[in-house]
């Protein structure tokens, strides 16, 4: 469907993209959403966002806002409005009551439960006027791992690295603290406090004890789950700072460190995720942080770890972090990738947006 939108609809649509940004730390493992009603006049007569989940969607909150004002408004929304009742009620239903004349939403929802027409037809039925696809990328781009879960049951998974100009990631004596600024490692807290789940391996918690929390951020905190195939952490937990710092994830119902392992002898460990072979199948980890509705995973880790999901083709986004410094041939690389004869076997990447973060620099890769 090709619909024709004003640039008015599109400053609208945009303000309903920013206000979804309010749920980004809090709203999972739902999507956000935003919402903006817009009179005859041109005025916004309300605003919403989704904020948690079972909490009211951005639609509700936007029409409460309007009250009787709704009647005859035109709703923006960056997700399509939803029918189905799950924690909370259709939108769809709530729409029509306060007698919108006029929905655009961004993207269609690639949820299973609001996918069929149903939605749509209802609104079609009660002469509520619809058109979609108005900024449909920067929509999808709030929702990587939502949609990627929706659309290729698996969640979506960035890698992060702090490296040095000629791409060395520690010292020969493992030292890596720290390479990149204090602006860069702000950055990543907003990264990690986007994620449900921050993957790293044992090497790093030996080395560096990382408590791999979020901190200068108010939200929710993700699962940290370390792959350690021997499971010898375990006999060491209450030393760690992973342990801590735990607390209770509500998605899961579990503590908020777990250990990804394939000793036999843990398997019914509470903080245990027993997978046969781990280090030859971590897909099996991503499909478990699927089954579990966790969208969005960072990876946080050494180069060999990092490299082991590279080259099990496992992850959709690099974050790199460059400081403006060398380390010399001795240092460790970035990537432990095998050799290959042919450039025509070189492992591409598209490069998705550099931005300067304090003194150094953040590419971002993308594999289309
Ligand atoms: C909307 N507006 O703001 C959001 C929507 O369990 P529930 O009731 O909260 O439903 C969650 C599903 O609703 C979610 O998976 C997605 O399909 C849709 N989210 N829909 O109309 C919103 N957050
Ligand atoms: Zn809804």
């Amino acid at each position: 469907m090709n619909f024709i939108f004003t640039s008015q609809d599109e400053c609208f649509m945009r303000r309903a993209l920013e206000l979804a940004l309010l749920g980004q730390y809090t709203a999972r493992p739902n999507p956000i959403v935003g919402a903006v009603l817009v009179n005859s006049l041109g005025q916004i007569i309300g605003e919403g966002a989704h904020l948690k989940s079972g909490e009211p969607h951005a639609e509700i909150h936007a029409l409460k806002q309007a009250g009787e004002l709704a009647r005859g408004a035109t709703c923006y929304v960056t997700l399509e409005p939803c029918s189905h009742t799950g924690k909370t009620g259709p939108c769809v239903d709530a729409l029509i009551q306060a007698g919108v004349s006029k929905i655009i939403f961004a993207m269609r929802d690639p949820n299973p439960l609001v996918k069929n027409n149903s939605g749509l037809e209802k609104l079609t039925q009660a002469g509520i006027k619809i058109s979609w696809g108005l900024l449909e990328q920067e929509a999808r781009d709030l929702n990587p791992g939502f949609i990627s879960r929706m659309e290729r049951s698996k969640p979506y998974v960035r890698a992060k690295i702090a490296a040095s100009l000629d791409g060395k990631t520690a010292l020969s004596n493992g030292q890596s603290q720290w390479i990149t600024s204090p602006e860069s490692r702000l950055d990543v807290q907003t990264l990690r406090a986007k994620s449900d789940v921050i993957i790293s391996g044992s090497g790093t918690v030996r080395l560096d004890n990382p408590s791999l929390n979020v901190r200068e951020i108010t939200g929710l905190q993700p699962v940290r789950i370390i792959c350690n195939t021997s499971g010898d952490l375990f006999k060491n937990l209450e030393n760690l700072n992973l342990y801590t710092t735990q607390e209770l994830n509500k998605i899961l119902n579990k503590p908020n460190f777990l250990i990804a392992h394939s000793n036999i002898y843990y398997q019914n460990h509470e903080q245990g995720l027993y997978f046969p072979d781990l280090k030859n199948n971590l897909k099996n980890l991503l499909n478990f942080c699927d089954e579990k509705n966790l969208n969005n995973i960072l990876i946080e880790a050494g180069s060999i770890f990092t490299s082991a999901f590279l080259n099990q083709d496992l992850i959709d986004e690099l974050w790199i972090y460059m400081a403006p410094c060398f380390l010399g041939s001795g240092a460790r690389d970035m990537l432990n990738l095998p050799e290959i004869l042919n450039l025509d076997q070189a492992n591409r990447w598209k490069i998705k947006s550099i931005q300067l973060i304090g003194p150094d620099v953040r590419v971002v890769l993308t594999r289309s």
